[in-house]
């Protein structure tokens, strides 16, 4: 069975979604442990709860991105991870860093990407007017929040929709897609050819592909 590392930032409810899809027998994995880069981070206890051994490495001990980011990579390498997962993570990492994990790190960014890279993404899609909004799972590259997309997620954005509001709705997806995304890489049907993510045969139906955002379309 693969293994992953999940790395979180704070509540960690995609993390949680991941336990939960794996719990249910939906996602063949051994979630090997969970890393916050904040020692109070609420999904650390949904972790132990969970009985996934978790660290802490505290960025603000380290002098610079690149000495955080080096105990990381040691801290995760000693789990021998197939693939890294980041849930939540808020720290930008190093190009070494990332290279290490090529086609190996996976985030899910809530937004439709290219659209609002970086933060603060539903306050902007709200400002900017946008009717449809969503989140996207994709491979991490050293262009933050410009790797290859696995898959996204679409909602409507609503008249009276404030952030708080249009954030839950976009959460719901995520934890739809991102159980669904860990799953394809963990049967070994996800694929990186020459900087695009290509999915099994079968997967490439429009079935397969469109149920995530069909899911997505009804408004709760
Ligand atoms: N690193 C690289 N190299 N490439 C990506 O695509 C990355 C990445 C690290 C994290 C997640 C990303 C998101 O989904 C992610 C993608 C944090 C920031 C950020 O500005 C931006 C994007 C993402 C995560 N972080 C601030 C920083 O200075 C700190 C913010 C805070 O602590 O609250 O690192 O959105
Ligand atoms: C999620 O919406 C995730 O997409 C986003 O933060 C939330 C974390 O929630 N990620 C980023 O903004 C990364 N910069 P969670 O901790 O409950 O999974």
């Amino acid at each position: 069975m693969k293994k992953i590392v999940i790395l979180i930032s704070g509540r960690g409810s995609n993390m949680e979604a991941l336990i939960a899809a794996r719990d249910a027998g939906n996602l063949p994995v051994n979630i090997a442990a969970v890393i916050s880069n904040r020692p109070d981070a609420a999904g650390l206890e949904t972790a132990a709860r969970a009985s996934i051994p978790t660290h802490f490495i505290n960025h603000k001990a380290f002098a610079g991105r690149e000495a955080f980011d080096s105990r990381l990579a040691q801290c995760i390498d000693e789990f021998e991870p197939d693939l890294v997962v980041l849930a939540g993570f808020m720290r930008i990492l190093s190009d070494g860093f990332v290279r290490h994990y090529a086609g190996r790190l996976i985030n899910i960014h809530p937004s439709l990407l290219p659209s609002f890279p970086g933060l603060h993404t539903h306050q902007r899609a709200l400002e900017e007017g946008v009717r449809i909004h969503g989140c996207t799972v994709h491979f991490v590259t050293p262009a933050l929040d410009h790797g290859p997309v696995i898959v996204q997620a679409a909602v409507p954005v609503l008249d009276g929709d404030d952030e708080a509001s249009l954030a839950a709705r976009v959460l719901r997806q995520e934890h739809l897609v991102y159980p669904q995304a860990v799953r394809w890489f963990a049967e070994g049907k996800l694929t990186l050819e020459n900087g695009r993510v290509r999915l099994a045969a079968e997967l490439a139906e429009p079935a397969a592909l469109v149920s995530p955002v069909l899911a997505a379309s009804g408004i709760r």
